[in-house]
């Protein structure tokens, strides 16, 4: 359901849409946006809705299965001792492919540390982000080659980067968009709701993704709201709505919604994938520690990628030979992720100072002076 402000001026869907609704089967879920059960029967919803032919369908499934298999491999090669860290997403696959897939080429993306499927959607080569967590491309990519901005660590902080821009896009006439992804601790940051009032003032065409996993390493989102995430936009007057976040078609269905509605120049929207993280926070991390096992087990009944399977099975979307070739598609995936990144040399020492300012800096200058020098005594003969 969605909240809409008055200040957006947009009037509700008529009801005209919504009056033979009672003949249709609609969502458990009172606040949440499905189109796919968890049992994978689809149901329609009065306000969202996608039309996909049997192959897109395909292709949103393969995109699950590959990311999901691209993230399960991380997570070995970070306990082989080849990566330093490794945030997974397992769980959050649909979310993230559901969202990204609703994005134009020419959108712009603000990541958290766990946008891998955005980042496969954008069509960043995975063995990128394999790089920064193993430490050795400082960092990134060129943002500018996929729409797709560097991961952020400081919580909440490129929700700012995602509204200065969007204002910027605003400001050059363009009509495209921007998302920005953040979690539900994030939505405790100062940094957010800045990002909420000056996005909603400056009526920028930004679109606010959280995927609510529930957790925030070990802060459960009762510590972190009294009312449900999304009504939180209304305050800030933009619309908010909560989808579910296991539904890779819902996702996508809400996300183009929310898109076409910032590319219409009526501003910002919240969007709350109700989701859940599966694994632990990162490879540092031990959730048996604060959760039951009990709460994940319920969730695993709600597997994104199981019940798009079930769907495409029971609707004669999908034989076993596409089955079994995405199967031998994800071990060649595997075998790439994993040949690639045991070969990453490691980076030349210097680098460290290139692309922090595009026209230099006179304290980065001597910053580098002093490293050199620092290098240099390593020399032999010297520093002995
Ligand atoms: C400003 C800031 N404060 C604290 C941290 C430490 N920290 C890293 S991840 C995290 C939890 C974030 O939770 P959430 O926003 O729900 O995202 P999730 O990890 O669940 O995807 C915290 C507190 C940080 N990186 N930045
Ligand atoms: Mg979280």
């Amino acid at each position: 359901m969605t909240v809409e402000s008055t200040a957006a001026r947009k009037p509700r869907r008529s009801s005209k849409r919504t009056a033979g609704a009672g003949a249709r089967k609609t969502a458990a879920e009172p606040e949440l946006v499905q189109l796919l059960t968890p049992e994978g029967e689809r149901v329609e919803h009065p306000d969202y809705d996608v039309d996909l032919s049997p192959e897109e369908l395909r292709g949103l499934y393969r995109d699950m299965v590959l990311t999901r298999r691209f993230d399960a491999e991380a997570t070995s090669l970070q306990r082989q001792g080849e990566l330093g860290l490794w945030a997974s997403l397992l769980g959050q696959e649909a979310a993230q492919i559901g969202s990204g897939r609703a994005l134009r080429d020419d959108d712009y993306v603000f990541p958290t540390y766990r946008e891998h499927g955005v980042a496969w959607c954008r069509g960043v080569d995975p063995t990128n982000l394999l790089g920064m967590f193993r430490g050795v491309n400082h960092g990134g990519w060129d943002p500018n080659t996929n729409n797709f901005h560097l991961y952020t660590i400081v919580i909440g902080s490129q929700t700012l980067h995602a509204t200065g821009y969007a204002m910027g896009i605003t400001k050059d006439g363009a009509d495209s968009a921007v998302v920005a992804y953040f979690g539900d601790g994030a939505s405790s940051q100062g940094d957010v709701a800045e990002a909420f009032t000056f996005s909603a003032v400056y009526n920028a065409p930004v679109v606010f993704f959280c995927q609510n996993n529930q957790w925030a390493i070990s802060e459960p989102t009762e510590k972190q709201m009294r009312v449900p995430l999304y009504q939180r936009a209304q305050g800030f007057g933009f619309p908010g709505v909560r989808v579910d976040g296991n539904d890779v078609l819902a996702c996508l269905a809400v996300t183009k919604s929310a898109l076409e509605r910032a590319r219409r120049g009526e501003g910002p929207t919240l969007v709350e994938a109700f989701t859940y993280r599966m694994g632990a926070h990162t490879t540092s991390d031990d959730p048996t520690k604060y959760r039951a096992d009990e709460e994940r087990e319920a969730w695993e009944a709600k597997d994104p990628i199981l019940r798009l399977r079930t769907y495409l099975e029971n609707a004669g979307h999908a034989d076993a030979a596409f089955f079994e070739e995405l199967e031998s598609e994800s071990e060649t995936l595997g075998k790439r992720v994993r040949e690639a990144v045991r070969a990453m040399p490691d980076p030349e020492p210097m680098a460290i100072f290139e692309n922090i300012y595009a026209d230099g800096h006179a304290l980065v200058d001597e910053e580098r002076a002093q490293f050199a020098a620092y290098q240099a005594s390593f020399a032999d003969g010297e520093g002995n």
